[in-house]
């Protein structure tokens, strides 16, 4: 029936909008989750953080900075193994695809923070805040967490950087 179709035709075009006036006011924002950062020894000035962020827009998102104030400094990096040998590499950018997750895992891309202006210790919030290529912002904390939680755990190194 003709008038059935003009009838479908006309609430899909205003839940279509409907959908895009929400995605203007909420959706458009990429997300952060799964932060936290390596705790490491004291002497060790350089921490790395690991993060999922998901881009909600329907564009790219370019990641073009990084900073902590609770660091003298911060960087993108990007792990790689070279002829076995691990070396990090610093990204000017990072893009993330519309709808698409950036992973920044050990091995991988990550936060490179260097040089804590005060010691950082298990359970602390690092401020994090990431630098988009549109100009916009996006601030968000992560927790320090032992790396043996994460990864081989070797219970004799850490009672040992304790009595440090
Ligand atoms: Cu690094």
């Amino acid at each position: 029936m003709p008038g059935n179709n003009t009838q479908r035709i006309l609430s899909a075009t205003i839940g279509l909008c409907a959908l895009a006036a929400f995605s203007a006011i909420a959706g458009e924002v990429p997300r952060v989750s799964d932060s936290w950062v390596r705790s490491a020894p004291p002497n060790v000035k350089m921490h790395a953080a690991y993060l999922t962020l998901r881009n909600h827009a329907a564009t790219d998102v370019e990641i073009i900075g990084v900073e902590s104030p609770q660091y003298e400094r911060a960087e993108l990096h990007h792990s790689k193994t070279v002829d076995g040998v691990a070396t990090m590499i610093k990204q000017d950018q990072i893009a993330v695809q519309p709808g698409g997750l950036l992973k920044m895992v050990p091995g991988g891309f990550h936060v490179m923070l260097i040089k804590p202006k005060q010691p950082v210790r298990v359970g602390d919030k690092i401020d994090l805040k990431f630098l988009f290529s549109d100009g916009t912002a996006l601030t968000f904390d992560a927790e320090v967490r032992s790396a043996g939680k994460q990864m081989k755990h070797d219970h004799g190194s850490h009672k040992h950087h304790k009595m440090n």
